[in-house]
């Protein structure tokens, strides 16, 4: 029998532009050879340029979906994204305290990343509450974490990210993982927090062009590193890697944002176009 890769159970949403959401983790997941389990959370409705509107799925069925492969499989991580409404985060924390010994990682989609709403005050006390006791690392950007931070709007707009940081912490997290993409800063800063402070940060140079799906990528990066058994920080650091050669990759297939290549080294290098071509050109031509 050959052996089973790493099992990696996802809830997430269902982006038809193939950009975020599930297919989004599914690509990176199976890129680092694992091997995923897709729990659809939401339907959306969108194409590369934004999104026009999602449906959650009953949170009924979506528990019946979890549950079964749970019974079934051996999980080695499970990877949180959109979830769709505050019933659906109520049955993914609720299967999260039953199996306490998996690590859950937590990308907290609050809205698409070209600001499209996905969530509410109330889903967002619901994540601090239900979920967050239940996270080994959560993954927000810095506007994501500043929400997660605080209530207040106006407390929001100046809240170092150290202090939202704190606060993820003190619901329960592990770790958090604050990326830097939406900061004003000539590079992209990503500071991994734990309960004793800061326990690495690393700056990637900033690429032009706006991208659809590239905190979906890290967070399954993540999430596939640990379910392989590496250790957190080297997680962080080799996922930050693997998401930032995806993002240097990236195709635009549509009239909006591009999306980053998680297959970038399955696909023919430039050497390897040139020299099919070279060899086209040799070929003696076919007779009429
Ligand atoms: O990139 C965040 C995200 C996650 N999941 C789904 C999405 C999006 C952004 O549009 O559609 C399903």
């Amino acid at each position: 029998m050959n052996p089973t890769p790493p099992l990696v159970l996802v809830f997430a949403g269902n982006d038809p532009s193939g950009g975020a959401g599930l297919t989004a983790d599914t690509l990176a997941l199976a890129s680092l050879g694992c091997h995923p389990l897709p729990i659809v959370t939401a339907i959306t409705v969108q194409d590369s340029a934004g999104v026009q509107d999602f449906q959650p799925v009953d949170p009924d069925w979506l528990e019946d979906q979890a549950r079964l492969i749970l019974e079934d499989m051996r999980v080695d991580a499970i990877k949180v994204g959109m979830v769709g409404s505050i019933e659906n985060l109520t049955v993914i924390a609720e299967i999260a305290s039953d199996y306490p010994e998996i690590p859950l990682i937590l990308d907290p989609v609050l809205t698409s990343g070209r600001g499209d709403e996905f969530s509410t005050d109330e889903l967002i006390s619901a994540m601090r509450e239900l979920l967050l006791p239940h996270t080994l690392i959560v993954t927000p950007n810095s506007i994501e974490a500043r929400r997660l931070g605080s209530d207040d709007p106006d407390e929001q707009v100046d809240l170092p990210l150290d202090a939202a940081a704190q606060r993820m912490l003190d619901c329960g997290c592990e770790y958090v993982l604050i990326t830097g993409t939406h900061e004003n800063t000539p590079k992209v800063t990503n500071t991994l927090f734990s309960g004793n402070g800061r326990v690495r940060s690393d700056q990637w140079e900033r690429l032009p062009g706006s991208y659809h799906g590239s905190g979906c990528t890290l967070a399954a990066a993540i999430a596939g590193a640990i379910a392989s058994g590496v250790e957190i920080s080297q997680a962080v650091r080799d996922a930050q890697e693997y998401t930032w050669q995806t993002l240097s990759n990236g195709f635009r297939p549509g009239m909006g944002q591009l999306i980053p290549d998680r297959m970038f080294w399955a696909r023919p290098g430039e050497d390897e176009i040139a020299e099919a071509a070279a060899k086209d050109d040799d070929a003696p031509a076919e007779k009429a």
